[in-house]
């Protein structure tokens, strides 16, 4: 009984610390994907179509040869301050859905935003844009 009592609470204490922590990093995340989430909706009817997400992507390509490289990306992605270097690179790798190093218009992005439309009506909204969003890049 008193051998036990202290391992079941430091097992206590760490579980609570765990969701603590989890609970945190959601809720940062989604503070940065509201963020982004109004630097995409341009006209700031807080919904976002693909010709919205292709007006961001060619801030995202820096030297403007048509493709955005993992470099380009996370410059862009630290500058405007959306979140730090590893969920960046984590955002990257979720993006690049052709996994051959280039974040490109086609299939990259159109894949992106349907992937990120999750009820297909086209367009993609604040709630859909925050639940895609913090699952990609935690
Ligand atoms: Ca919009
Ligand atoms: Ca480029
Ligand atoms: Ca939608």
């Amino acid at each position: 009984m008193f051998q036990t009592l202290p391992s079941a609470a430091i097992l206590l204490v760490l579980c609570v610390f765990r969701s603590n922590a989890f609970l945190g990093d959601t809720i940062e995340e989604s503070k940065w994907a509201k963020h982004v989430f109004h630097l995409v909706d341009t006209d700031g009817n807080g919904t976002l179509t693909l010709a919205e997400v292709q007006l961001i992507y060619t801030r995202f390509d820096l030297n403007g040869d048509g493709q955005v490289t993992a470099g380009e990306f996370i410059k862009h992605w630290l500058e405007d301050d959306v979140g730090d270097t590893a969920s960046g690179y984590r955002m990257f790798q979720n993006v690049d859905t052709d996994k051959n190093g280039f974040f490109s218009q086609d299939p990259d992005l159109t894949r992106t935003f349907h992937h990120f439309d999750t009820d297909g009506d086209g367009f993609v909204s604040t709630l859909e844009f925050v639940l895609t969003w913090t699952k990609m890049s935690l």
